[in-house]
């Protein structure tokens, strides 16, 4: 008898402990729709021709690389958000060494005196970038955490203050250096700007130290307007910083997206944004989440829709575990990122791809590897990949189709690993796309001989692969000729 109580007892144990993780594990961060999700509804075209101009632009680029820099990284632990004693549950799962609120903000704020990343090469980060097929980078200029990677004059929490062993670097202004080194390279500039600021004092009073902290300003700001108004002076201050004083730059990627009117944090950016085009016309605005005209590209964040959107939009997922470096990371493998990226593409996206530098500046070797395998893949197979829409009927099987500008249409099929030779393979098509007249092979230029499928197999044809045919290790993109599919055609007429 006693057993089988213990026994109970230590079930119950088990299922409280279980449900207790499961109601902690749904993270605080109530994912706002729009900056988590890929709900198409909500988007609002832009209405001046420049930004529409812009976004042509964008949607031809494909493939961006994010990266996460900041004073987390010295500790490789999450960004900002442990300094969130709300959030405190998930965010500090790397803080293993004191468990006090107050100590650890101390210590994480104190980090601006040994941020010094003497190895960031701003220049090499922007040749590997083009050389690896990335068309543009989002980079942090400041994070939740309120820390500045370029001069700003608005706070001293910044890489060039004098307490930043760093500011006596020549390539102090680590936004100016990256900005002019990805220009130099052709590459577009997309700025990640946080509307939270922890460190600021009107934001955060005291930057939270000693206070029980949540996103959101440690204050009613209804209640104290003047200084609400301050930091809403702050904010455009230094936005108009970014966008003034570092050149052109093609995105304004603004997070935080819990920072809007209806929390009571109404920044104005309405006004930050036109203010910023009387500087740059062309700019594209993010103002994640808003779902406004604010927000011109949707922003799903680890994770990639379902299917096209309808209107632009940007995935933005990590290579590795952490938006920031990490010291024990396990990386994406070359095969996961390529096949992301042909899933974002022919679902009419652009993925924006992170990668966290080391606390010495530069990209970990891991993610160099991953990033020279795309790009050896995209060198071969770019024009099924850049500067393409999404085909009608996108997915069919396990294949991929984008329209190029040209009118073409490309078929990418996606290889498991463990796939082995083939000679032979069925490429599953829809009846939309119409009647198969011809088919090649991107990266050779090989035709590639097919026969219609018959009797009972999925709509599509038999590719036979000539003994010449060499297959990809990652996936194959062929080059694919259609005629009206006469069924199709008679619908079209009725
Ligand atoms: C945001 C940042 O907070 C995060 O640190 C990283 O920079 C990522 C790219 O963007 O992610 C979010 C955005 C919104 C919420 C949580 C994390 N939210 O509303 O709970």
């Amino acid at each position: 008898m006693k057993l089988s109580f213990y026994l109970l007892m230590k079930q119950m144990k088990t299922i409280v402990l279980f449900a207790a993780l499961v109601a902690y594990a749904v993270p605080s961060m109530a994912v706002e729709d729009g900056v988590h999700g890929c709900t198409p509804k909500g988007y609002v075209e832009p209405t001046e021709p420049k930004v529409r101009e812009r976004l042509e632009w964008f949607k031809d680029q494909k493939l961006c690389l994010m990266m996460h820099f900041g004073l987390y990284s010295i500790l490789g632990i999450t960004e900002s958000w442990p300094l969130v004693t709300k959030d405190a549950f998930w965010a500090r799962s790397d803080v293993e060494w004191t468990e006090d609120d107050t100590e650890f903000k101390r210590q994480y704020y104190a980090l601006n005196r040994c941020f010094n990343p003497i190895r960031f090469n701003a220049k090499e980060i922007a040749k590997t970038a083009k050389r690896c097929g990335f068309r543009y980078v989002a980079f942090t200029t400041k994070h939740h955490d309120g820390f500045c990677l370029w001069d700003t004059k608005y706070t001293d929490y910044k890489v060039t203050a004098r307490d930043c062993p760093y500011s006596s670097c020549p390539g102090a202004d680590i936004v100016k250096g990256l900005f002019e080194a990805c220009r130099e390279e052709g590459l577009g500039i997309s700025a990640y700007f946080s509307k939270a600021d922890f460190h600021h004092d009107d934001f955060w009073e005291n930057a939270g130290i000693g206070r029980f902290t949540t996103r959101y300003p440690t204050y009613d700001t209804a209640k104290d307007a003047e200084k609400w108004a301050r930091f809403r002076e702050f904010t455009k201050n230094q936005i108009l910083e970014l966008v003034g004083n570092y050149g052109p730059i093609d995105m304004l990627w603004l997070d935080g997206g819990w920072i809007r009117p209806s929390k009571g944090c109404d920044l104005g950016m309405t006004d930050i944004i036109e203010c910023a085009r009387r500087i740059q016309p062309y700019l594209i605005a993010v103002d994640r989440g808003q779902r406004d005209e604010n927000m011109n590209i949707h922003t799903p964040e680890q994770t990639v829709p379902e299917a096209p959107l309808g209107y632009p939009w940007e995935s933005c997922i990590t290579m590795s575990g952490g938006w920031g470096y990490h010291y024990d990371d396990t990386y994406k493998s070359a095969r996961e990122l390529i096949h992301l990226l042909i899933d974002v593409v022919s679902k009419g996206g652009n993925l924006a791809l992170n990668v966290g530098p080391m606390p010495d500046g530069r990209l970990p070797r891991p993610a160099l590897e991953r990033m020279e395998a795309m790009g050896r893949w995209l060198a071969k197979n770019s024009e099924a990949i850049y500067g393409t829409r999404t085909a009608p009927c996108p997915i069919v099987g396990s294949w991929r189709f984008t329209r190029g500008k040209d009118g073409r249409m490309f078929a990418i099929r996606p290889w498991a690993e463990g796939t082995g030779s083939l000679n032979h393979i069925l490429m599953n098509t829809d009846s939309s796309h119409g009647k198969v007249e011809k088919v090649v092979h991107l990266a050779t230029g090989i035709e590639i001989p097919f026969a219609e499928t018959v009797g009972d197999y999925e709509s599509g044809i038999v590719l036979k692969f000539p003994a010449c045919f060499v297959r990809d290790e990652y996936a194959d993109a062929f080059v694919i000729e259609f005629s009206p599919n006469p069924r199709e055609e008679q619908s079209d007429r009725k």
